[in-house]
């Protein structure tokens, strides 16, 4: 009975020490809640107003890069931003692959900008409803603009849509990715689908599939906007559809 009163003191210190800026008491906290450590999710009920956003797609569409550079465009409009990146588990080594947080050069060297990596290992089934949790942690941190990136597609990006207030998704110029996203019923829930690496051949093509798959389903106000994240183009169109779907995203 003690030890569970002081560890519920402790997630509260934890909270009032991470609105008051500690990455560390953050870093805690998150790490509290993830383990599914239930005082520590019972502290962070009642967040303050944010706006998140969901970004998923296939593996190696360019999610983490787009990420990243969403992150710091909406950093230089002032919002306050953090991500959370949901890394693959690898099955044979158990261990979770960094990668995606070492794709994050920009925000990853922007002192405005917290960046979490979540493994999903072990934790499929709870993981959306710890997700939530974390994120309502990171808007008592004082975060208005939250990014969630994805593992990829399947199960747990289905969840993302019960969690995030809206949802992008990307998608690369293969074919095949998109016959996946459309199987898995993601085209059907995204907000705004991003066609990235639209540098590389097939760009406008796939752009062109999706939206007659869109067409198919509900309608055409969805926007599909081409991007290319490694060369920057298309970042502030981006930004401004967003800005369209969800003004606190953007401003403060
Ligand atoms: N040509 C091109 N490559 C890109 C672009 N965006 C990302 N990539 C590359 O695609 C690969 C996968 O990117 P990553 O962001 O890790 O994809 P994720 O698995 O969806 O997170 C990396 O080698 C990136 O450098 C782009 O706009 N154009
Ligand atoms: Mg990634």
């Amino acid at each position: 009975m003690i030890g569970v009163t002081v560890d519920h003191l402790d997630a509260i210190s934890l909270l009032a020490e991470a609105k008051d800026g500690s990455r560390r008491s953050l870093a805690r906290l998150l790490s509290l809640i993830q383990s599914g450590d239930p005082l520590a999710i019972d502290a962070v009920r009642n967040p303050p107003n944010s706006r998140s956003l969901g970004i998923t797609g296939p593996p190696g569409a360019g999610k983490s890069v787009l990420t990243d550079r969403l992150a710091s465009a909406l950093s230089d409009r002032g919002c306050r931003v953090a991500v959370l990146c949901i890394d693959p588990s690898s099955p044979v080594s158990g261990g979770s692959l960094l990668g995606d947080r070492m794709r994050m050069e920009e925000s990853g060297a922007d002192e405005r900008i917290y960046v979490r990596s979540v493994a999903t290992r072990d934790a499929v089934g709870s993981l959306p409803f710890r997700l939530s949790a974390m994120a309502d942690a990171l808007a008592h941190a004082g975060h208005d603009s939250i990014l969630i990136e994805t593992a990829g597609v399947g199960q747990t990006e289905l969840g993302i849509v019960s969690i995030a207030d809206h949802v992008l998704l990307v998608e690369g110029p293969e074919r095949g990715d998109i016959v996946q996203a459309e199987k898995a019923g993601i085209l059907e829930m995204a907000d705004i689908v991003v066609v990235n690496k639209a540098d590389l051949p097939g760009a406008e093509q796939a752009a062109s599939d999706l939206r007659s798959g869109l067409e198919f389903g509900r309608g055409s106000t969805v926007p599909i906007l081409l991007v290319s994240a490694l060369n920057r183009t298309g970042v502030v169109e981006l930004v401004e559809a967003i800005e369209n779907l969800s003004p606190s995203l953007t401003t403060t």
